[in-house]
């Protein structure tokens, strides 16, 4: 390993570290049926040259998006800082309809209460060259907020689950290329909008199998939150009732 790599690895660590101190979080690795892909580390990869060659979309950091309106709020870009929002990854990862997709969160903090939801985007061609911008083309695969018990999916499973989340690829879903979109919206100070955190992660699969089933109505990001979408403002330490999971109904036509 040449010194300057080694070094540049070094500074990476040390800056990680010290970033981590007021640490959100995002995927640190993924896993497609059996095969485990590691994440887009924000405080390592820039620093590595070549970068690490990825199936996830880049991001600036472990911070959340705050502002709805924002692309950045499709995969965890930057928009004013120049890691522009969805820039595609070199790699796509192989998973068969009907597996479980596993998302492993880096240490998730007690405090960040809210759902987690997994939406997919069909892509028209080659997803390693496909930015959906805003236009309608998610849907929603999964979701868990608040169970009865007053137990959220984030943080409280998420923690007992050692920072695991796993979702099912619909069974009967058509083959070919998605985008799928992971994210936990943290709900500790969105007792009023803007104040929801969305902490979204953009993974690019190419789904195997002989199922042919595709939803017909989609959302955008941006667009499918809003300061008034239900569940967007809700407050964590007074709210007893049912929490209402932002977005669309999941879609269940593939299973
Ligand atoms: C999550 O990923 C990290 C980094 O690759 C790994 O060290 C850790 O063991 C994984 N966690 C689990 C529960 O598999
Ligand atoms: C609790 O949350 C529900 C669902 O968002 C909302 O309709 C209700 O107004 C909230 N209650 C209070 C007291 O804010
Ligand atoms: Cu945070």
């Amino acid at each position: 390993m040449p010194s300057l790599f080694k070094l540049a690895a070094a500074t990476a660590t040390s800056l990680a570290l010290a970033l981590q101190a007021s640490a959100h979080g995002y995927v640190q690795e993924v896993t497609l049926g059996s095969t485990k892909y590691g994440g887009y580390n924000p405080y390592a990869d820039p620093y590595y040259n070549p970068p690490p060659q990825r199936i996830i979309r880049k991001i600036p950091g472990n911070g959340p998006v705050e502002d709805l309106s924002l692309i950045d709020v499709q995969c965890n870009g930057w928009s004013s800082g120049g890691v522009v929002g969805s820039a595609p990854a070199p790699l796509v990862g192989t998973v068969a309809a009907g597996a479980t997709v596993t998302f492993n969160w880096t240490e998730w903090p007690d405090s960040h209460k809210g759902p987690i939801i997994t939406y997919l985007a069909r892509a028209p061609s080659d997803v390693t060259k496909w930015n959906p911008g805003s236009s309608a083309v998610w849907f929603k695969i999964d979701q868990s907020g608040k169970d009865a018990s007053g137990k959220w999916a984030a943080a409280e499973k998420l923690v007992t689950n050692k920072g695991l989340y796993n979702v099912k690829v619909p069974a009967n879903l058509k083959a070919g290329q998605y985008i799928i979109r992971h994210e936990i919206l943290a709900l500790h100070a969105a007792w009023a909008y803007p104040g929801v955190q969305v902490y979204p992660s953009c993974i690019q699969i190419e789904v195997t199998g002989s199922g042919n089933a595709l939803p017909t109505s989609f959302v955008s990001f941006p667009g499918a939150y809003t300061g008034t979408t239900p569940g967007i403002v809700y407050d964590v330490y007074t709210n007893t009732s049912t929490y209402p999971i932002p977005g669309p109904a999941v879609w269940t036509g593939g299973n």
